[in-house]
């Protein structure tokens, strides 16, 4: 687990990436499509996206990405009492999306690498720390439940 200062970084930074979801989630999303494309062909709706000209313009996308840092904003406010948020989570991407663990790696780099950018001041190394930590701590939960529900993800 992490360590109630560690929690205190991981929400220090969410303060400063809360007040415009939708921008931080669009960046997150693109991407992790420019540097992972196999993750793009998981969705049916942004499969026809070509350009990053096309990605940028997509309002789904957008909003993808806010639904993505809106459910892990929930998740991390948990402090990694989250049960209630990942289960529903786990169930949709193991039974559903089919979503493999290695995934979910990628968009944690991509996660920190986007938030250190846009706010390098606030956001240095230690921080940075807590939040990979924090984000492992999601990551191994949703393997769990992935293992639960059969899923070899
Ligand atoms: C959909 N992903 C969703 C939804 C939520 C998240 C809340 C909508 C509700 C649901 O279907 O359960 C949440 N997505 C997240 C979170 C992260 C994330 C918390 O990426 C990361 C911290 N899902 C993944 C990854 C991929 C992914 C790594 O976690 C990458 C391929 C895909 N999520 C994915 C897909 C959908 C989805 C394909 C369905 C999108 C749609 O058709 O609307």
């Amino acid at each position: 687990g992490l360590t109630e200062q560690e929690w205190q970084k991981v929400m220090d930074i969410w303060d400063k990436v809360e007040p415009d979801l939708s921008l931080h989630g669009q960046e997150v999303i693109i991407r992790m499509f420019q540097n992972h494309p196999e993750t793009q062909e998981r969705f049916v709706k942004f499969k026809n996206l070509k350009t990053l000209d096309e990605m940028k313009n997509s309002e789904e996308v957008k909003k993808h990405g806010t639904t993505v840092l809106s459910a892990l904003g929930k998740i991390l406010k948990q402090k990694g009492s989250h049960e209630a948020e990942l289960a529903p989570l786990a169930q949709t991407h193991a039974n559903k999306h089919k979503i493999p663990v290695k995934y979910l790696e990628f968009i944690s780099e991509i996660i920190i690498g986007v938030f250190a950018e846009k706010h390098s001041a606030e956001f240095g190394a230690d921080g940075q720390e807590a939040m990979r930590k924090a984000l492992e701590l999601f990551r191994n939960d949703m393997a769990s439940k992935y293992k639960e529900l059969g899923f070899q993800g």
